[in-house]
């Protein structure tokens, strides 16, 4: 079973002080996630891939923490891309569940930490099982003025811009849009991201060093940081060295 989330906050020894911490300017406003390396963690453990997803769960909530306590404002996570619908049906079946048992036992403590979920996705496919728990989440979170969580749920960048595009070409031929007004603003407010700035700071766990149909518009001018740590062994210890390396980045950028 899953335990709980923010309950044992005060008493977390898992969590760096602040004092080590980043200063505030230096800390991302959206992180965004590939949490990768899932089934490879289970394999090499002898495990079956559906316990690599569900320890893999139990790290979105330490990461979702550590976001919140370094302040920043917006987490992205990329749960299930369009293209994971290849996937043996009953992986498919034992991830669509996953959403829901998260906030079965997160949801209360998601709202008394002020957080606000959010999902990015194409909602059409999902199972109506899991739109609806995502949905009472976003429902009942919709006031609350902290992190942002946003899963990227049933989600893929070309589809999203294709999408966009087919909006500007019918807006253009029923005379709603002048061609000239297509710019990057025209682009992004028609995106499933139009509610949230761009990520600062782009992460891929597992070694894999590819962008993989995810936020492509939205990651043009963000770093980068990858680690071979799989998903589920990855710690608030690798999240922080990220947030730091894009202090350290940031702060050069400056300079010159
Ligand atoms: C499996 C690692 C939380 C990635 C994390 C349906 C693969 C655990 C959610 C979740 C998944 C999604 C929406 C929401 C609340 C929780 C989740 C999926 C997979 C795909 F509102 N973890 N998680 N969703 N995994």
């Amino acid at each position: 079973m899953i335990k709980r989330l923010w309950a044992n906050r005060s008493k977390a020894k898992t969590s760096l002080p602040q004092s080590e911490g980043i200063p505030p300017e230096n800390v991302p406003q959206h992180v965004a996630i590939i949490m990768d390396g899932n089934g490879r963690w289970a394999k090499r453990r002898g495990l079956p891939r559906m316990a690599g997803h569900h320890s893999g769960m139990k790290t979105v909530k330490r990461i979702t923490i550590e976001a919140n306590r370094l302040g920043v404002k917006y987490l992205t996570l990329y749960a299930f891309s369009t293209e994971n619908w290849k996937r043996p049906k009953a992986e498919v079946d034992f991830l669509m569940k996953l959403p829901q048992q998260f906030l079965e036992i997160e949801l209360d403590d998601l709202i008394a930490n002020n957080v606000q979920v959010k999902m990015m996705g194409h909602r059409e496919d999902l199972p109506s099982h899991t739109l609806s728990a995502v949905e009472e989440a976003i429902t009942k979170t919709a006031g609350n003025t902290g992190l942002v969580l946003n899963f990227a749920l049933n989600y893929g960048s070309r589809k999203e811009m294709l999408e966009a595009v087919q909006g500007i070409a019918a807006d253009i031929k029923d005379g709603r849009l002048d061609p000239e007004d297509i710019d990057d603003q025209e682009m992004a407010r028609r995106l499933l991201s139009k509610d949230l700035p761009d990520p600062d700071l782009l992460i891929r766990t597992s070694g894999e060093l590819r962008l993989s149909n995810f936020m492509l518009w939205q990651l043009a001018y963000s770093e980068l940081w990858f680690t071979d740590v799989y998903w589920p062994e990855f710690t608030e210890k690798h999240f922080n060295e990220a947030i730091q390396e894009y202090g350290r980045r940031a702060r050069r950028y400056g300079g010159v």
